[in-house]
């Protein structure tokens, strides 16, 4: 089953939208793996971040991630890296879809609440760097067959 690493950012946490995130993700259909509320260190944020290294906005992203605590988790289903980008929306909330949570709660690309990880291998990727094999759940819910067609 695909996995993917979702982040409530700093301003989704402050502005107590956790629940509002998971929720979203639970309704979906989605299964939830792993999570903890966590203060991120600079490492562990230019890690996360690296491929925007040298970007205009690289410095401002890295002080926000890092700003205050956030809450990460791990989420699976088929095609769950396609799945929850798009219940998350655009990176740019102007340009995210209505419905979506970009859409729904944010103006501005700098704070855009969530991260979501892009592709499949950067699910991977994601989950391993920020998260540890004893923490990832694996378990079934009996509605199980009722989302998932296999
Ligand atoms: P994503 O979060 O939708 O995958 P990325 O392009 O990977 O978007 O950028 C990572 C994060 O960097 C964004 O979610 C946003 O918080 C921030 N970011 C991206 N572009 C800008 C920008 O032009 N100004 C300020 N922050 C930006
Ligand atoms: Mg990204």
């Amino acid at each position: 089953m695909e996995r993917t690493l979702v982040l409530v950012k700093p301003d989704g946490v402050q502005r107590g939208l956790i629940g509002e995130v998971i929720s979203r993700f639970e309704r979906r259909g989605l299964r939830l793996v792993a999570g903890k509320f966590v203060r991120v260190s600079q490492s562990l944020a230019e890690i996360h971040y690296a491929e925007h290294n040298g970007k205009p906005f690289y410095d401002g992203l890295i002080a926000y991630i890092t700003s205050a605590p956030v809450m990460a988790m791990v989420w699976e289903g088929p095609n769950a890296v396609a799945a929850v980008r798009q219940t998350v929306g655009s990176t740019k909330p102007i340009e995210s879809a209505p419905g979506t949570i970009r859409h729904d709660f944010a103006l501005e690309v700098g704070r855009n609440l969530i991260h979501a990880s892009d592709k499949p291998e950067t699910g991977e990727r994601e989950v391993t760097l920020w998260f540890k094999v004893e923490e990832l759940v694996d378990w079934n819910r009996a509605v199980d067959a009722w989302v998932f067609e296999k």
